[in-house]
């Protein structure tokens, strides 16, 4: 089905979509709604805060790095903090494991879900105004309901996952998420302050001709794919990198395209991570009829075995994906 553009229908805010398809959600019991609602309340939060990161004495780095040893930006730790407490106070919960800590944050031991989660991905780009974004996965528990949650809890499968999404802060602000029954967009709009269905049932067309990679690694790349980008060029395919993964999954998936990130020298397992990054894109790719895998498997059913761990990932039109694993020996 093509993306359905219902303008703005003030009726269908994301709470009412979401009370309206209750049943979707595995174990209606309201839980997952509330999550739900927890995260977008957060999304809204971040969005005031990043349109006016340039005013107030929040944009630029905080002089420390992250888990990953990257340089921790004002805004990362704000959006941390701030999603870290909406969940917390949202009572459902009860562990968060962040680009942002190493280890997993425990909330309430009496809660089913968990969730992973990059507060802000791309958050060199804030002071330049480029696009950025949230990211997060949901898995129920596996532990016993009441105990503290134990690392498997987390280092769950990605088709494990009961809800993923993604909230782009670009030239508007959207959250887009499955619950494993389509994917469906929803624009902030900002005189309501309410996130409003634009795009129900989003699809990724099969195939595209957008194609999106740092080739600034070209020197880094195996030979197949370099000569994957080779052909790409021969074919006269459309390169489109901002180096923002939520920015350049949505147009692709929205375009058609293919986004990349092989490993290279410098990351010899890739760069991005599996908890909560790809597995989350991954979910809402095959959602739209797209696909993700490492070049050699799909990315849903990689078993994780680290928090952090990292992955080469490819997503994006079905075909386009397809076509490029076709040059990775
Ligand atoms: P590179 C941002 O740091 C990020 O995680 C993604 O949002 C983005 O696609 C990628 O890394 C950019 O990495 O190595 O091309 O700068």
């Amino acid at each position: 089905m093509d993306n359905i553009n219902l303008g703005v229908p003030i009726g269908t805010t994301l709470d009412r979509f979401i009370k309206e398809n209750q049943d979707e959600f595995p174990y209606a019991t309201g839980e997952l709604s509330q999550l739900l609602r927890d995260i977008a309340l957060a999304g809204k939060i971040i969005n005031r805060e990043v349109n006016k990161s340039g005013l107030l004495d929040i944009a630029g780095s905080y002089g420390q790095q992250n888990v990953q040893g990257e340089e921790q930006q004002k805004l990362d730790l704000i959006a941390n903090i701030r999603f870290i407490r909406a969940l917390k106070n949202g009572g459902q919960v009860c562990g968060i494991i962040s680009e942002e800590d190493e280890e997993i944050i425990h909330l309430n031991q009496n809660c089913r879900y968990v969730v992973a989660i990059d507060p802000l991905d791309g958050s060199s780009n804030i002071d330049v105004n480029v696009s950025i974004g949230t990211i997060f996965s949901i898995y129920r528990r596996i532990s016993p309901l009441g105990g503290p949650v134990q690392a498997a809890d987390v280092l769950q499968k990605g088709t494990e996952q009961v809800a993923a999404g993604y909230i782009l802060y670009g030239s508007s602000t959207m959250m887009v998420y499955t619950t494993g029954h389509g994917v469906h967009g929803f624009t902030l709009e900002p005189s309501l302050g309410e996130f409003v269905l634009s795009h129900a049932l989003m699809t990724c067309p099969e195939e595209g001709t957008i194609y999106s990679i740092n080739e600034g690694s070209w020197h880094e790349f195996e030979p197949g794919i370099r000569n994957y980008l080779s052909d790409c060029k021969k074919d006269k395919l459309t390169a489109r990198y901002i180096g923002s993964l939520v920015a350049d999954y949505h147009r692709n998936m929205l375009k058609g395209g293919i986004y990349l990130y092989p490993k290279t020298i410098k990351n010899p397992h890739g760069k991005l991570r599996l908890l909560y990054e790809c597995n989350a894109l991954a979910f809402i790719a095959e959602q739209a009829g797209g696909m993700a895998t490492d070049g050699h498997q799909r990315i849903l059913e990689i078993q994780p075995h680290a928090f952090h761990q990292r992955s080469p990932f490819f997503i994006g039109s079905k075909k386009m994906v397809k076509n490029a694993m076709n040059y990775l020996i």
